[in-house]
């Protein structure tokens, strides 16, 4: 079959938060289709790759995407059609050369990277594969943990939470996925029920996390426990708790600023803030502690956490899935765990680079969503095909949050008695 790219296009969608995004077409001459969509962040850390908007336009307030959509049909289309649609990295490199930008600013990320899985997709369709297989091969066969985001705060939800989100995250020995997020299930339908109680809002963040006015982290946290443990679970045991401070939005003039504690923090006072929350809660993950430039401050965090039981160190705006920054974080000890977004560096070759990259040093990776989804599974494949063994992407509610969760399952399905979980 005529493995070479006949056809690309482009198109503007919309996102879950109901703003514009690009998604991308590519079909070969042998008849073979691939789609991909691009998510979007708001919590957007100042070193991603550049999505491109079209900022002056007064259509979309903006946020409209038809500039990236012009670039990958006038630019990108006529450079990659013929190319062999198995070349993965022949033509990846070509959208970066093509750019010609460290930050991808002139086509845009959002442009590339709806190129780039796209073009894995149609490539997936002639290989005859499922995506996880295509990409990752033989060696994919392990479930990832899923960090469940079932409070949302900081500028995921209109409430006072200074932190962005509060995770439970299934840690029960020897069970498999669908056990996992069952017991998840369980637990967010309860905290549902005791949020009602308490006369607290269930109306959901952008997540699909509760969102609820409640006083403090300390009041979330006792809520998380009172849900865990009235579902049948034990804390510590079955459920451990995770964090996305998301710090870089609360750090101005060198401190943290938490208005919902009332507290003004220093760099040294907040990794000790992170300190006793650990001490206090079965805390399994601390994603962006720290803000996005202080690389020594988060190795503070991983001296920190080895005091504690089974606690990682993740960073996210800190190393934005770009090599060059993960090289720095693994010199200087910044992490144990590496947040894999393909929109923050906008090709799928950059990302499975990193991930590799992050493997090599001994660091985990867990592959992450955006606060603004699309239809797209794409990162459910993905965190499977790299072994990556854990995935954020959400609470289980919101359609945009929820296929990813099922489409885990249906691989699993596909895995039957081969798959394993949480490796
Ligand atoms: C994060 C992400 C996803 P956003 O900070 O980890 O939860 O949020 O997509 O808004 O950057
Ligand atoms: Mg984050």
């Amino acid at each position: 079959m005529d493995r070479r790219i006949a056809h690309v296009h482009a198109r503007q969608i919309f996102d879950s938060r109901g703003r514009p995004t690009v998604e991308v077409e590519v079909s070969t001459r042998g008849g073979c289709h691939g789609r991909a969509s691009v998510p979007s962040g708001s919590s957007t850390g100042k070193y991603e790759a550049c999505e491109l908007r079209d900022d002056q336009d007064e259509r979309y307030s903006g946020l409209g995407v038809f500039n990236a959509v012009r670039n990958v049909t006038e630019t990108i289309a006529p450079q990659i059609i013929d190319l062999d649609v198995f070349d993965q990295r022949g033509i990846d490199n070509t959208l970066i050369d093509l750019d010609g930008t460290r930050d991808k600013s002139r086509l845009g990320s959002n442009a590339l990277l709806g190129v780039s899985l796209a073009v894995s997709r149609a490539a997936c369709e002639h290989s005859q594969l499922p995506l996880y297989k295509y990409l990752g091969g033989l060696n994919s066969y392990s479930l990832p943990t899923p960090f469940i985001n079932v409070i949302n705060g900081g500028c995921h939800a209109d409430n006072s939470l200074d932190f962005q989100e509060f995770m439970i995250v299934p840690t029960t020995q020897g069970t498999s996925f669908h056990q996992a997020i069952r017991h998840s299930a369980e637990v967010f339908y309860t905290l549902e029920k005791i949020l009602k109680r308490d006369g607290l809002s269930t109306n959901v963040g952008d997540e699909g996390g509760f969102a609820p006015e409640i006083k403090n982290m300390e009041a979330v946290f006792r809520y998380l426990t009172e849900a865990v443990e009235k579902s049948g679970y034990q804390l510590g045991e079955d459920f451990g708790f995770a964090l996305d401070v998301a710090a870089s939005e609360l750090f101005r003039d060198g401190k943290y600023h938490l208005p919902g504690e009332s507290l003004v923090l220093s760099p040294e006072d907040m990794v000790n803030y992170l300190d006793q929350l650990a001490e206090k809660y079965p805390l399994v993950s601390i994603e962006d502690g720290l803000a996005q430039d202080d690389f020594s401050g988060f190795a503070r965090l991983v001296t920190m956490a080895k005091k504690h039981n089974h606690l990682q160190i993740v960073g996210d705006d800190l190393i934005v899935t770009d090599v060059m920054r993960l090289k720095k974080a693994i010199s200087q000890q910044s992490v144990t765990t590496v947040l894999i977004k393909p929109n923050q560096i906008g090709t799928l070759t950059e990302t499975l680079q990193c991930i590799h990259q992050a493997h090599r040093h001994g660091l985990k990776t867990m592959i992450s969503h955006r606060s603004g989804e699309t239809e797209d599974p794409y990162i459910a494949d993905l965190a499977v095909a790299v072994r990556s063994g854990q995935i954020t992407t959400g609470s289980l509610s919101r359609g945009e949050r929820t296929l990813k969760y099922n489409q885990l399952l249906r691989i699993e399905e596909d895995l039957s008695l081969q798959g394993c979980f949480g490796l």
